[in-house]
């Protein structure tokens, strides 16, 4: 490997190792390691083409990948070899893996969940390949100027992407905007505007590198270079105008997280990637088989949210317009290949699209989703409208067209039937099916936490990182003295590791024997940060009017982007900064509470934050969050998790036992009713007078001294439009946080309960969730057989 890795650095790089800098160590190693994965990759795709296997797409406007090196050799199983070619090169192997850009090709959630799944479906050997966005810039660089939010560009591809084989022969033509003509019943649609998508392939090879899929991200570039008329005549802007509006669409990822953002740049970008990806799936199976009616046997699209949803009226067009099949039998066809999941309840989030917007920008497709609407209002009448308010609405269009429409937890499938897709799921009433998220073992326990991952290796071996549900024998060790201590010291060392990171970067030194608190996610109103921080203030007041008291030492991590135009998020942001700095300079709670909020959270932070957490902040408004994510990653990890009732942290607690829980706060229908009573809020606050406390000190600018009135918008918005229902759940919320105070000071008993959540998060891997999908929805391979089928 040290040869391969001097050679890869002079034959690939041009360099010498007298002259490499870390990022070419980091390139060479990267690209001898690439070069192990094309073998089981390549010879993945020949399988799955030989046996005819029914592949997955996953289409996805989001994959927030992050860093890959570690996840190719740890999955290679070249942890030990890489470290000690490295070293034996003289170069610091932390330092190289570390340099790598953290990919951030998605908001949050959603598209961590991509990237999880592609994980998964490769350690399952299920043919599969994700589809997205090649974004040039990912999500926005967060930093902080004098407490608020500042956002500047990502630049992920300033550097080579070294995973990615660029495949200029991969290429598809995209139209926008023209007219459509008709020659007897055939239409024709003519785009008055071209551009090409380009393919980026990127291995994605599984556990143990027996299996390999593919991550092909599209890139906008233009049909002609650029106008060499304008350009001979001296007009080189004119001459690369064309090439500058392609590239438009590839350039940056839309920054919001569930909030519908009605541009006419994003729906390009959504039908750019969606109409690339079903082309490129078409031409694969027409050479493969031939037959297109055959399709559905070989094909499932699963559609991430909305986002890709004019797949359904792009492969009817193809089917009708290029292969001459009848408009029933087209959308028959296309419905059986495309499923759909639902990822939030969210109203904003909802995507709608002005039919003027639609007509000017696809046409055709204006048309089809007007025939996939009479053919289900005469089938079946009354039947919710795709076109409704001179909007095209996208979750109807995704419902209709989908064999299969699934929610993302227990609770989240059972709103999604009640409320958004009531009366389709009254005419339907086996379309929508369940599939709780999962996370992958991989990255967020093997991948992130050596410490954790040794000591359950040298329990139970290391089958456990494909079958997670193995962790289950750790229970027998809750009362195994020895095991809890090194269990202990585990979390400690993470910690410890936390601690140095986070006085090199933000400059607060922590005691890592405090209780580590953490919060990491989009920052939004729903999410509840707020809640958080103003009890982090009622806390603060109580540890100065009763300093004696024998309190529990508290760090409170805060981390994540508020998107740029939601005014509300970033004024939390701004105010939790306010608060860090008033409250970390009080010698009055020093050793005792530290706020922290280090900048520009991403994944890369994720995995440093989760390791090293004691409690993980699940405090959503009961109902809003879909599922949640990074709720599984800390208790995998053995935090103990103080929640609501919402999402999959129902099915968490389910599964971890309530006794090793924290919830507290209204239920879903309990935050129905309470909205329906007048002055809930004000009655709320009256009734706290902890909270009026808090709130009038933030009102008179105690946080805030160079200007008093920044924060009165928010503690309005608590008074007359809580809609969130902040100062309803407030009291049980604190009263809960000084119950796990208690609780924490009995450290071995702590340790004990956090095993019990590490032992019992087995069922949350993203494995288990992929079986389902294949079980329920797909009808693929049943996991490994392809392989054994091929073997
Ligand atoms: C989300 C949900 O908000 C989140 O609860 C869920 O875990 C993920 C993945 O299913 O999807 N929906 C959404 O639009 N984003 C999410 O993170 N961005």
């Amino acid at each position: 490997m040290k040869n391969d890795i001097l050679k890869r650095l002079r034959y690939s790089l041009g360099k010498d190792a007298g002259a490499a800098s870390v990022q070419d160590w980091r390139m060479a190693l990267s690209l001898v390691l690439r070069d192990q994965l094309v073998d089981v990759w390549l010879d993945s795709a020949r399988r799955a083409e030989v046996n005819a296997s029914k592949r997955v797409y996953y289409l996805s406007m989001e994959f927030l990948i992050g860093r890959l090196i570690e996840d190719m050799i740890s999955n290679l199983g070249l942890d030990a070899a890489a470290r000690d070619a490295v070293e034996a090169l003289g170069q610091d192997y932390d330092m190289i893996v570390h340099d790598e850009p953290d990919a951030a090709l998605g908001n949050g959630g959603l598209g961590r969940l991509a990237a999880c799944f592609m994980d998964s479906l490769a350690t399952l050997g299920i043919p599969a390949f994700g589809y997205g966005i090649r974004y040039e810039h990912g999500l926005f660089e967060q930093s902080f100027v004098d407490g608020a939010q500042a956002e500047s560009p990502e630049t992920w591809l300033s550097q080579r992407h070294v995973w990615e084989f660029e495949r200029p022969e991969v290429q598809h033509r995209i139209g926008f905007g023209g007219h459509v003509s008709r020659d007897g019943g055939r239409a024709t649609w003519h785009p008055d505007n071209m551009v090409v998508a380009t393919g980026y392939d990127t291995p994605v090879v599984g556990w143990q590198g027996e299996w390999g899929n593919t991550l092909r991200l599209w890139s906008a570039k233009p049909v002609n270079p650029f106008d060499l008329e304008s350009f001979n005549r001296g007009d080189y802007l004119a001459a690369s105008r064309s090439e500058a509006l392609a590239r438009t669409i590839s350039r940056v990822l839309y920054p919001d997280d569930t909030t519908e953002n009605g541009k006419e740049l994003r729906l390009k970008q959504e039908y750019f990637f969606t109409a690339a990806s079903i082309m490129d799936l078409m031409c694969r199976h027409m050479e493969e088989d031939g037959d297109i009616r055959a399709l559905p046997e070989h094909v499932a699209i699963q559609l991430n949210d909305t986002h890709p949803a004019i797949a359904g009226p792009e492969l009817v067009r193809l089917l009708v317009d290029d292969h001459g099949l009848a408009m029933a039998e087209a959308i028959t066809l296309a419905r059986r290949c495309l499923a759909y999941t639902n990822h939030t309840l969210l109203p904003e989030a909802l995507e709608r699209w002005p039919e003027g917007l639609f007509a000017r920008v696809l046409p055709r497709h204006l048309e089809i989703i007007r025939e996939i609407e009479a053919a289900q209002q005469a089938e079946f009448p009354g039947s919710p409208h795709i076109l409704e308010h001179g909007d095209v609405c996208m979750g109807e269009l995704a419902f209709v067209m989908a064999h299969k429409v699934n929610g993302v937890s227990a609770l989240h499938t059972d709103l999604v039937k009640k409320t958004v897709f009531a009366e389709l799921h009254r005419i339907h009433p086996t379309r929508i099916v369940n599939q709780t998220n999962g996370i992958t073992p991989r990255r967020w326990l093997h991948g992130c936490n050596p410490a954790l991952r040794d000591l359950i290796t040298q329990q139970l071996g290391d089958t456990w990182v494909s079958d997670l549900e193995q962790l289950a024998a750790l229970k027998a060790k809750r009362s195994d003295t020895s095991f809890i201590q090194a269990f202990q010291q585990a979390k400690r060392s993470n910690k410890v590791a936390l601690s140095n990171w986070i006085s090199e970067t933000c400059g607060v030194a922590l005691d890592p024997d405090a209780m580590f608190d953490v919060q990491i996610k989009r920052i939004h109103e729903y999410k509840r940060q707020l809640m958080n921080l103003l009890e982090t203030v009622a806390l603060w007041n109580e540890m100065r009017d009763d300093p004696d008291r024998d309190w529990t030492p508290r760090v409170k991590i805060f981390g994540g982007k508020a998107a740029p135009g939601y005014v509300l998020a970033k004024q939390i942001i701004h105010l939790i900064n306010d608060v860090a700095r008033v409250v970390n300079a009080d010698p009055a709670t020093k050793g005792r509470l530290r706020i922290v909020f280090p900048p520009n959270y991403n994944v890369t932070m994720a995995e440093r934050l989760i390791p090293a957490a004691d409690l993980s902040e699940q405090i959503s408004t009961a109902g809003k969050e879909a599922s949640g994510t990074g709720n599984m990653k800390f208790a995998l990890n053995g935090a103990l998790t103080i929640g609501t009732l919402d999402g999959a942290n129902v099915e968490i607690r389910d599964h971890v036992g309530s006794e090793n829980f924290f919830l507290f706060g209204l239920t879903a229908s309990e935050v129905v009713d309470r909205r329906h009573q007048h002055g809930f809020s004000r009655a709320a606050i009256e009734a706290s007078p902890r909270l009026q406390r808090v709130l009038g000190q933030i009102f008179e600018g105690r946080f805030s001294p160079e200007d008093p009135h920044r924060h009165h918008g928010l503690i309005g918005m608590l008074y007359d439009h809580d809609h969130f229902l902040v100062t309803c759940d407030f009291d049980s919320y604190y009263d809960t946080q000084r119950r796990a105070d208690v609780v924490f000071q009995n450290s071995r008993n702590w340790a004990s309960m956090a095993l019990m959540n590490t032992a019992s998060m087995g069922w949350f891997s993203s494995d288990r969730t992929i079986q389902g999908y294949a079980r329920d929805i797909w009808q693929a391979d049943a996991p490994r057989s392809a392989l054994e089928r091929s073997a």
